[in-house]
């Protein structure tokens, strides 16, 4: 009788542990301890066909072992309970959750977009200081001292001779006052101006262009905005040269493409003229480049300056620019 219990236990002991869900814990649990049809149960009512003398060391025997047995069952439990939770936590069919992707600023994109065409086109990047002696951005690019630009109404002023930049052409003279020609650079950055409304903002990007060389004419200038304008808004955009005047070009031109919201046909973008300004440029004023020393009767140059914001609001159909500076997430995540 000692040895049966001895091996039963060890079958119990061994079935627990290979036991791997509640449900068949809960058929062990029954098989041996049930009420009525328990192993144990049976044990102790076939108690009364031993001699009398061994009752009492048998079923203490049968009830340590029931004891232990119960003890296991629910250590298991448990175990298994426990495991169960934690199934419950992980859902491995669920999707996972994809981190956020930033994407870059419309403008920071319009920026680059323009940029890597020029340098495609054999134009190195330049930058210089937004803060900038009046000298740099008016009187070396032939601004005379009586200019409305130089209105304290246009311009921010730091002190007397100190301003805040109104356009980048400032870094090209500092660039020609310590480089000699040729030379083939493009100056992206931040310009600032006393100007607010839905197409201007005190401060916004402007990239400006020069190329200066022996015999260089005004259809390099032609050929190397129209190329850019092909491939900035597609190469069946048209495209018109119309003279104007600034004092840093002679002759001056602003250059217009056909709309590109109405293609041509006239709407309240392009104040019914079918065309959009997008650029100024003209052949570099050789009184621009006696201020650097440059030999104007061996030298030509031609240079051109745009508006960042101007580009992307046509580019993406932004009707106005205070978007641009507002974050506004609902804003920036569509491009
Ligand atoms: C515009 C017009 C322009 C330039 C910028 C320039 C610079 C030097 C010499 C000569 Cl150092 N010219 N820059 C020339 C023509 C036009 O910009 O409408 N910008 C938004």
């Amino acid at each position: 009788m000692k040895e049966k219990l001895n091996s039963l236990m060890h079958e119990v002991q061994n079935e627990i542990e290979e036991t791997i869900s509640l449900e068949i814990l809960e058929n062990l649990r029954i098989k041996y301890l049930g009420r009525k049809e328990g192993i144990f149960t049976q044990l102790l009512k076939q108690m009364g066909n031993l001699p009398p003398q061994e009752r009492p060391e048998t079923g203490k025997l049968i009830n340590e072992i029931k004891d232990k047995v119960t003890q296991l069952l629910e250590e298991k439990g448990t175990i298994l309970k426990s495991r169960d939770v934690i199934q419950e936590k992980i859902d491995i069919t669920l999707p996972g959750i994809l981190p956020e992707l930033g994407n870059l600023h419309p403008l920071t994109k319009t920026l680059k977009e323009i940029v890597d065409i020029f340098v495609r086109l054999g134009f190195q990047v330049a930058e210089g200081p937004e803060i900038e002696l009046s000298y740099y951005n008016f009187d070396a690019l032939n601004i005379p001292s009586h200019h409305p630009a130089r209105d304290m109404h246009d311009t921010f002023y730091v002190s007397k001779d100190v301003i805040l930049r109104t356009h980048t052409s400032p870094v090209q003279i500092r660039v020609m006052e310590r480089q000699k020609p040729p030379l083939r650079i493009i100056v992206p950055g931040r310009v600032y101006r006393r100007d607010a409304d839905i197409s201007h903002s005190p401060m916004f990007h402007q990239v400006e262009g020069l190329l200066v060389d022996e015999q260089t004419t005004f259809s390099d200038l032609k050929g190397v905005l129209s190329t850019f304008i092909h491939l900035i808004f597609g190469s069946e955009t048209n495209v018109r040269f119309r003279p104007s005047f600034f004092p840093f070009t002679e002759p001056s031109a602003e250059v217009d493409i056909a709309c590109v919201l109405c293609a041509g046909k006239g709407c309240g973008v392009c104040k019914y003229s079918g065309w959009l300004e997008i650029l100024g440029a003209g052949m570099v004023d050789p009184e621009v480049f006696k201020m650097v020393n440059y030999d104007s009767t061996k030298y030509t140059g031609f240079a051109f300056g745009l508006g960042v914001e101007r580009i992307a609001m046509l580019k993406y159909g932004i009707n106005n620019i205070r978007l641009f500076f507002e974050n506004d997430m609902r804003f920036l995540e569509q491009f």
